[in-house]
């Protein structure tokens, strides 16, 4: 049997679609190449004829789908010659921003809302040795002075209004289509900054355009019911959820975000904190499959919108998620609704909480 040819990345599998030369020195830690996984328990349940595939992008390198957006922009940070990038963050930027300045050997300056983000995200700034600096603020009020410190002190800002993150992320785009060898009729995605769904509009386009496939999904953004300006359709100045990831009122790519939804005659919606939270705990019961608060809003708003018939029967969901579930394990434990049994080291014991449980 030949061997399989070593995946190193996106950059380096889709260097012909992105803006690299031959000789760019590629950051890269092996990001994308996520798996698509089909969904057989919770449509089964929902006695519904759709297809939902759930693209897992908590399988990246630091877990989340920034990374993809972030070896791009850090290997042209360092092409660029930059000895420091910033970025503001709910958490998931902040620790692909840390772990890609590692590997390139530059610092990382991130500005997180204070006691507002994950755990594990926390961890991985710190682990990585990124210079963390908590704002007594909110992540809109951190972007904002990010924008400012960019004019002023010579660092890159790696928040997704840095055009290289969005062109690194649509590669989620094009992986979905290379497996499913067409476009889904619909993609369900959380939505926070907006960045992402914007960066998967523009890849599903890219394709479409250069013939490689004939359809685009129509684009479903899902946001948290506290911080919801695309519903609201103004911004947000406190936005409250559970699902910090997604604690954003006022996302950065709100033009483009708005015009994915229209071109693909899409829609955006909201999800009540207790509805993602519930989902997130399906997903993981039911499948096998543990993502963050945030990512389950994607599957939240598909799962209802099958429900309703908003979605007809018939058809090929995607919905990302995100980020990993073990980002936020305080989440995770303090809803958990299954008991710890806790017995003493005795086989009796054992057994007996064993057999009081077969079900
Ligand atoms: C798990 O890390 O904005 O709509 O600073 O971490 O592209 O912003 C995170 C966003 C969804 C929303 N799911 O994506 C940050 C940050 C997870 C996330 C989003 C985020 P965008």
């Amino acid at each position: 049997m030949p061997f399989r040819e070593r995946y190193t990345g996106l950059i380096n599998k889709y260097r012909d679609r992105l803006p690299i030369s031959d000789d760019t020195r590629v950051i890269s830690l092996g990001e994308g190449n996520t798996p698509l996984i089909r969904l057989n328990n919770i449509p089964r349940m929902l006695e519904k004829n759709v297809d939902i595939y759930v693209k897992y992008e908590g399988l990246n390198p630091t877990g989340s789908f920034k990374d993809r957006g972030m070896t791009l922009a850090v290997t042209k940070a360092v092409e660029e010659g930059s000895n420091a990038i910033i970025c503001a963050s709910t958490g998931n930027t902040s620790a692909a921003a840390a772990a890609y300045a590692a590997r390139a050997g530059i610092t990382a300056f991130v500005l997180i809302p204070d006691g507002k983000i994950a755990m594990g995200k926390l961890a991985q700034a710190i682990m990585h040795g990124a210079v963390v600096v908590q704002i007594k603020g909110n992540f809109d009020e951190g972007m904002q002075l990010v924008k400012e410190i960019g004019k002023e002190v010579p660092v890159t800002i790696v928040n997704s209004i840095n055009p290289y993150r969005l062109q690194g992320q649509k590669t989620a785009a094009f992986e979905i289509v290379e497996e499913l060898e067409c476009a889904p009729d619909y993609h369900c995605l959380p939505v926070g900054n907006a960045g992402n769904i914007s960066a998967h509009w523009m890849g599903y386009c890219e394709y479409f355009e250069h013939g490689i496939v004939n359809n685009r999904p129509k684009m479903l953004g899902y946001q948290a019911a506290g911080a919801a300006p695309f519903l609201r359709k103004e911004m947000v100045d406190n936005p409250e959820t559970v699902a910090t990831a997604i604690r954003i009122g006022h996302p950065q790519s709100w033009d483009k975000a708005w015009n994915a939804q229209t071109d693909s005659n899409g829609w955006f919606d909201e999800c009540s904190d207790e509805l993602i939270l519930e989902t997130q705990a399906l997903l993981a019961k039911r499948e096998g499959i543990f993502c963050e608060p945030a990512s389950a809003a994607s599957l939240a708003g598909c799962i209802r919108d099958v429900k309703s018939g908003k979605i007809p029967e018939g058809n090929k969901i995607v919905c990302t998620l995100t980020g990993h579930g073990l980002k936020d394990p305080d989440t995770a434990i303090r809803q958990a609704s299954t008991e710890i049994l806790t017995v003493n080291a005795n086989l009796a014991e054992v057994k007996k909480a064993i057999m009081n449980n077969m079900g």
